[in-house]
């Protein structure tokens, strides 16, 4: 089935006044008022052309999907400049690999196995099949990331996945043993035609692997800030089961993940083609016990949302009238939710280190703060490093043990605002 009811807009951003899933209207239940697009750092002439839009989610009363109020068009944020690269974690590119094994081990052991990525950005994930039987293909609309890929020997195609091009798959490749896609099925708001697409993609005896950030987390840990323009849902495994039911599909694996602040795993193929784990029965006991479906948890989500920006930017004045220096610890997508939300500018954080180049000697989207090379974190350590990068927080506080032994101390706001001695 395909619901054709995201139709890109000429201001570049679109009203979403019904569930993108089940067309049931909602109302947000929160606004982080006017925000730039998470990735796009800028440089001071393009500041007069700078594109806001109103961050705003809500929730589904039908099916239970939290989604974005507004979305800004791919095409204003996957391009020929997209500033994320996947490689920039060590610890991700670990997760990954092992990622790779495991759906080696499960559902790439056939005759002539066949994997499509859908966003497979520089190749972290891919790069593991190079050198084995398993034929691969990366889809990677963000041209530079992709060209990463390529550089490695990964076949990538630069287009947004959709039914057209699944189709276009299948009769040049063949249908695929296993489709997979981290962190990107949440940022695809035509969510249906993506998944009619995979569907007609997958083999009767294939399955989708995807990973993306969990509702769960979010709401536990008020990690407000992976709500950002490119995350157009915060899917639950409640919410996903109805809407893979509408393409005859089931959800046959949904295991936790700790990378991103909180990820799931899940496993879907073609309804009734394999068991079904009891994780997926043990994982949708815990979102009902967690109050995922309930109006009450996102008002009181936002309530604990409200009292972390408050928090955050009273610790960062202290800090300030006590004459310490501040840096913001990686430039991530995150970040521009909380540095526009709690309004801190460069009054207050005085630059983010980040070891992207494409980042480096820009500004920060919306409040502006100077994005600088790592080797200026460590030739001018600060009082106070502001932990952005918080899901990278194991990788970070290995490597800057002698930023903290030397007197440095990092801030955090998940799950609570405080400074980690
Ligand atoms: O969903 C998404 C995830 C997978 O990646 C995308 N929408 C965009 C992106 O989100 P993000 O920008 O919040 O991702 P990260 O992985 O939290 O970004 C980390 C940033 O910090 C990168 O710019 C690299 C930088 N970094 C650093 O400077 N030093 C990272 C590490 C680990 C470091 O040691
Ligand atoms: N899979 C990587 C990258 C995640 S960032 C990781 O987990 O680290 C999201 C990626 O999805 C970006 O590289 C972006 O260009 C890509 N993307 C966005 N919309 C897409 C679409 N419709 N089809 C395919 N890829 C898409």
């Amino acid at each position: 089935m395909t619901v054709d009811q995201h139709q890109p807009s000429s201001g570049g951003v679109t009203a979403s006044r019904t569930c993108l899933i089940c067309r049931t209207p909602f109302e947000p239940f929160m606004s982080f008022g006017r925000q730039p697009i998470a990735n796009a750092f800028l440089t001071p002439d393009q500041f007069g052309s700078e594109f806001f839009y109103e961050l705003k989610v809500g929730t589904c009363p039908s099916c239970h999907m939290v989604q974005l109020g507004q979305h800004v068009d791919p095409g204003l944020m996957f391009h020929e400049q997209y500033a994320f690269f996947s490689g920039t974690s060590k610890g991700m590119t670990v997760h990954f690999a092992e990622l790779a094994a495991a759906m080696r081990e499960r559902y790439l052991g056939g005759p002539d196995p066949f994997v499509v990525e859908i966003g497979s950005n520089d190749g972290i994930l891919l790069q593991n099949y190079l050198g084995t039987p398993i034929r691969h293909l990366g889809v990677e609309p963000s041209g530079n990331v992709a060209d990463v890929a390529r550089a490695k020997g990964i076949q990538t195609i630069s287009r947004f996945f959709d039914p057209g091009l699944a189709a276009e798959i299948v009769v040049q490749h063949g249908q695929a043993d296993v489709v997979t896609a981290a962190n990107v099925m949440c940022h695809i708001p035509d969510l249906h035609s993506v998944v009619a697409g995979i569907r007609s993609l997958l083999k009767p005896t294939g399955a989708l692997v995807f990973e993306d950030p969990y509702l769960g987390d979010i709401v536990e840990k008020a990690s407000y800030d992976q709500i950002y323009d490119e995350h157009a849902f915060y899917f639950s495994v409640t919410s996903l089961q109805r809407l893979f039911a509408m393409h005859e599909l089931e959800i046959v694996d949904a295991e936790p993940q700790d990378v991103h602040g909180g990820s799931m795993r899940y496993t879907v193929r073609h309804r009734g083609s394999g068991a079904v784990s009891s994780r997926v029965a043990t994982q949708l006991q815990r979102e009902t016990a967690a109050g995922l479906a309930r109006d009450e948890t996102y008002a009181d989500l936002r309530r604990r949302i409200e009292t972390s920006r408050d928090e955050l930017v009273a610790l960062l004045r202290r800090a300030k009238s006590d004459g310490k220096r501040v840096v913001g610890y990686g430039a991530t997508s995150k970040s521009t939710t909380v540095t526009n939300y709690c309004g801190i500018g460069p009054d207050l954080v005085e630059f983010i280190s980040d070891t992207t180049p494409i980042k480096q000697g820009k500004v920060s989207p919306g409040t502006h703060i100077p994005v600088r090379p790592y080797t200026e974190f460590q030739s001018r350590p600060p009082d106070y490093a502001l932990l952005f990068a918080w899901n990278h927080a194991r990788e970070i506080l290995a490597k800057e043990r002698p930023f903290v032994e030397a007197g440095g101390a990092f801030i955090v706001y998940v799950p609570k605002v405080g400074i980690l001695s």
